[in-house]
């Protein structure tokens, strides 16, 4: 593996001073950095194949249409899924999860049927069953938590039943950094013949995902987390269920013939791209996607890992400071709340020295409520991280937790 600082070298954006200091950005669970190739690959893109896809037969439209259809290909490799069929563009995981929520809902879901979902996740996995639930008037269920963060799967096994359709959980919890056991999750909820949909935003980054053997039905991510862009992400669905799904939304592309009496959807995945797509930033994902691999995923877990080891240990030396999340499967996100301090305080005095984490509730509204706080300080770490950092936000924390 290339040594951190040359990778770090490739992140133009790091090299910079906030409010007079260098910059330490621990917000990469909020979004991660990019990649000089990302961004030259947006350069490229617009200066020199910009026409948009599957319409034209000139040059720039086979080209963009071919860079846009090597993207997910390359996905397709990167979530080991059969086929590209099984690869849908979205705008990011939360439209992907609306997707599934409104489509795969609309033919699965009836009155009295239940969905099963956990305390916590985002609320971009809470909202859209809330709303499918409210039209089918079916039934949300949610898996309760333990004090370390961690899900009561025997509390899952009493909650299941065959009542059940859908399963939607959080592989890797972005406000606790847990890491579920969502292989084991699908396996139980396939015994009851309920669906599985895996929010997989804050896993794709840190843990390699292979959707085969997880055997998951449905698996959605953001490319703008996992050093792409922002504004395009994935859903992965099985093949024979995308099938029987009826298109999301209508428009250009996704038909095959449209009549005024009646219109028939292209095949998969077109069906579920309508419109005009992000091409640009879908054609520079593929960039994000080589560099993760090129490094490697166990590569970049293991010195994440010790980042997250690192932390926690320095963090856990300083009085009234509460680590919220210790679960024992965790990946680099660590959040905590110190006694008689706000964290929106101490997130503004990190920022004055150069620091950037994230505050509050982290769209886990319920999950904060489950722990009895408003929100926490969430420091998360990716591979252009270094110990230093770690030692420099440590110091600068506990000077602030001195002068408040
Ligand atoms: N979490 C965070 O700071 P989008 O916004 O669609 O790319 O991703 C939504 C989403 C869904 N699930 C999980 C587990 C997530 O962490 C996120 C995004 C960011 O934690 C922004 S709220």
């Amino acid at each position: 593996m290339k040594n951190i600082q040359d990778i770090r070298q490739d992140f133009p954006i790091l090299h910079q001073e906030i409010q007079g200091k260098p910059l330490i950005y621990f917000d990469n669970a909020a979004t991660s950095q990019k990649p000089r190739s990302v961004i030259d690959s947006l350069n490229t893109y617009y200066t020199g194949m910009n026409a948009n896809v599957h319409r034209g037969i000139h040059t720039l439209a086979e080209r963009s249409t071919q860079a846009f259809e090597d993207t997910r290909e390359l996905v397709r490799h990167f979530l080991n899924a059969q086929s590209i069929e099984e690869v849908i563009y979205t705008k990011g995981t939360t439209e992907s999860l609306n997707l599934v929520a409104s489509s795969y809902g609309q033919i699965a879901v009836n009155e009295g049927d239940e969905v099963i979902i956990s305390t916590m996740e985002h609320h971009s996995n809470i909202v859209p069953w809330q709303l499918l639930c409210e039209r089918k008037k079916a039934i949300l269920k949610v898996i309760p938590i333990n004090d370390k963060g961690e899900l009561l799967f025997e509390e899952f096994e009493k909650l299941i039943s065959e009542r059940t359709k859908i399963v939607s959980v959080v592989h890797v919890s972005n406000t606790l950094g847990t890491i579920n056991p969502v292989k084991k999750i699908i396996d139980t909820a396939h015994q009851f013949g309920a669906i599985t949909v895996i929010d997989g935003a804050q896993a794709t980054p840190h843990v390699e995902i292979d959707v085969q053997d997880l055997n998951a039905d449905f698996y959605a991510f953001s490319g703008h987390k996992v050093y792409g862009p922002t504004g395009i992400g994935i859903l992965y669905g099985k093949k024979k269920l995308l099938e029987q799904m009826p298109p999301y939304m209508g428009g250009g592309e996704m038909i095959k013939e449209v009549t005024f009496e009646k219109t028939t959807y292209n095949d998969l995945p077109y069906k579920f791209e309508a419109g005009t797509p992000n091409i640009g930033d879908a054609v520079a994902l593929k960039n994000a996607i080589e560099f993760v691999l090129e490094i490697g995923r166990e590569n970049i877990a293991n010195h994440e890992q010790e980042l997250l080891e690192y932390a926690t240990q320095k963090l856990q030396e300083i009085p009234n400071l509460r680590i919220i999340g210790e679960a024992n499967h965790k990946a680099s996100v660590v959040s905590f709340v110190v006694d008689g301090v706000h964290s929106m305080d101490i997130g503004m005095m990190l920022d004055a020295n150069g620091i950037a984490v994230r505050t509050g509730n982290h769209c886990t509204m319920p999950l904060m409520a489950r722990f009895g706080i408003e929100g926490t300080v969430r420091a998360s770490f990716a591979i252009y991280n270094t110990t230093e950092e770690i030692d420099r936000f440590v110091s600068e924390l506990q000077r602030i937790i001195q002068v408040m």
